[in-house]
């Protein structure tokens, strides 16, 4: 069976397809949920029911795993989907506090993400479960995914977008700053070039892929290989965009991407 992966757009791909470039022998069922993007500065309620509309939709297709590879859900609907749904759940935000602390030397650390995530303060308690004394600086930035889904990633707009948004970290002494928004490891060529080469990003797409793998191994529920890995990518919005994102930014040819429409 396929593991199912969503977020509002794009960004989860981070997530996907760091899962196909590790666990090549499992197929991917991503939803990306564009004619809703961006989640960010939404309310949590309508948050938690669009994702328990796609992850309804995914249990319908028998999925063996759901990945929430988007921040703002996990942070609004990871709870109510463990508690309600007959499949195991995985989010993205334990994976990546867990990635910082163990980078982390000055244990000061900083969280860019969503309004909704930072508002949420749940990479600031992620952190805290593992390293009390840590220090996290917690800075949103709503203007990132937009302009992550326009395409534009890199050069001196987008550098002086990225550079106001995370002037309030600057002077805060972190070492480690948590991309809590799967969106912005997108931007991290603009973020690493902002923030100086001092400070190490962390992105969770790798760690939950970690988590994954463990999590079906333990299980004995991984892919064995005997059948070939399929991966099927739907948006609610332009099937176009979605094609040239995996082509271009991920370099993966051939997808088959679809167009998707979710009613309740
Ligand atoms: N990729 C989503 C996240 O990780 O929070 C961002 C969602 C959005 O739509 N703003």
């Amino acid at each position: 069976a396929p593991i199912g992966v969503f977020d509002s757009g794009i960004g989860g791909l981070t997530v996907a397809t760091e899962i196909i470039r590790a666990l090549p022998n499992e197929s991917i069922i991503y939803v990306g949920d564009h004619a809703r993007c961006p989640y960010g500065e939404k309310h949590a309620d309508e948050v938690r029911r669009y994702a328990v509309e796609i992850c309804n939709y995914f249990c319908a297709l028998g999925v063996k795993l759901i990945v929430i590879a988007c921040n703002t859900a996990t942070a609004v609907a990871l709870r109510y989907l463990q508690m309600h749904l007959p499949i195991p759940v995985l989010g993205v935000v334990k994976p990546g506090a867990e990635a910082a602390v163990s980078h982390s030397i000055s244990k000061r650390i900083g969280v860019i993400g969503t309004p909704l995530t930072i508002e949420s303060c749940i990479y600031t308690q992620a952190v805290h479960q593992l390293l009390p004394e840590a220090i996290v600086h917690s800075q949103a930035c709503p203007a990132f995914v937009p302009l992550v889904e326009a395409g534009k990633w890199d050069g001196a707009e987008v550098e002086s977008i990225v550079r106001q948004s995370l002037e309030p970290l600057l002077e805060k002494k972190i070492d480690t700053l948590i991309l809590g928004c799967t969106h912005y490891p997108l931007l991290e060529k603009s973020i690493q070039k902002v923030i100086g080469p001092s400070i190490q990003t962390i992105s969770s797409a790798r760690s939950v892929t970690q988590l994954v793998h463990s999590f079906l191994s333990e299980r004995e529920m991984l892919a064995n290989g005997t059948s070939e890995s399929r991966h099927m990518f739907y948006t609610t919005g332009q099937e176009s965009f979605m094609n040239t994102v995996l082509q271009s930014w991920f370099g993966l040819s051939g997808a088959t991407v679809a167009h998707l429409d979710i009613h309740e």
